[in-house]
């Protein structure tokens, strides 16, 4: 029987719980082939087949995935699922994996670190440097590799990503030579437009304590993700707004939160 059989196999064999297996107990059961989930096994032994790896699986409250390597036929219990750890969701040629969540089968969705030095930056206004000193690239969290603007009604920067991305993550380097204060109620936002305050908002807005230590990274999480061509951070109300590096993450396009998967 290949392993396509039975996977379907498998689905049939948990519905016939009903509702007396522990959290196989729900009807749908995806695998995902030529894939596994690493570094999360507690448990591994070699099976006949997947529908002896599944049912080791439902029957230990430990159990959130299960590997089953096809040539070997090792069946590894996990104790985390794929989208829990989508960076150790990796290929691996005759291995399936298999969970109860309907996004399995479509691939993973792994942060990664997207550069925006460099970037077309803006600013309400300009004191001693521009919108550009946020991202420069430098790790210094000196005055002179920060941008830095006048006090403003509402200050505002704003980064051009040149085209949309999907924002999972951004982090704010603040300022370490002094005021780190000023960067309280401080809001992330990540949208199309380029008024900053029509876009919405990525984690929450700074708080004192946060702002408090000098030099320190602030990091945002975007909730779900945004999908934007500008990111930006602003104060509500009168202030000052500096901010040393802004970096982000992203999650590939395909992966955003509201978009279509068509595998
Ligand atoms: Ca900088």
């Amino acid at each position: 029987m290949n392993v396509f059989m039975e996977g379907l196999f498998l689905i049939l064999l948990v519905k016939s719980c009903h509702g007396q297996c522990r959290h196989w107990s729900t009807p749908e059961f995806h695998f995902a082939s030529n894939r596994k989930l690493q570094g999360h096994v507690f448990q591994m032994k070699a099976v006949s087949t997947t529908v002896i790896c599944g049912r080791d699986c439902s029957m230990d409250p430990q159990c959130a995935s299960f590997n089953y390597d096809a040539g070997s036929h090792l069946c590894e219990l996990n104790n985390q699922t794929r989208l829990q750890s989508p960076c150790t969701f990796v290929e691996k040629q005759d291995s399936f994996y298999f969970d109860e969540s309907k996004k399995t089968t479509a691939g993973t969705a792994c942060a990664r670190e997207f550069s925006i030095v460099g970037k077309p930056a803006e600013q309400s206004s300009m004191h001693n440097n521009g919108a550009a000193a946020a991202v420069d690239g430098s790790s210094s969290s000196a005055i002179t590799h920060c941008s830095y603007t006048l006090e403003d009604p509402a200050p505002w920067w704003r980064v051009d990503l040149g085209e949309d991305h999907c924002i999972s993550k951004v982090r704010i380097l603040n300022r370490g030579d002094c005021c780190s204060y000023r960067l309280e109620d401080a809001v992330v936002r990540a949208g199309d437009n380029t008024t900053v305050t029509d876009n919405p908002t990525c984690g929450s807005p700074v708080t004192a304590a946060q702002a408090q230590p000098l030099g320190c990274t602030i990091e945002f999480d975007c909730s779900p993700e945004l999908r934007a061509r500008y990111v930006s951070v602003d104060i509500p109300g009168k202030g000052i707004l500096q901010l040393c590096e802004v970096t982000v993450e992203e999650i590939p396009l395909d992966h955003c939160s509201g978009e279509q998967n068509c595998q």
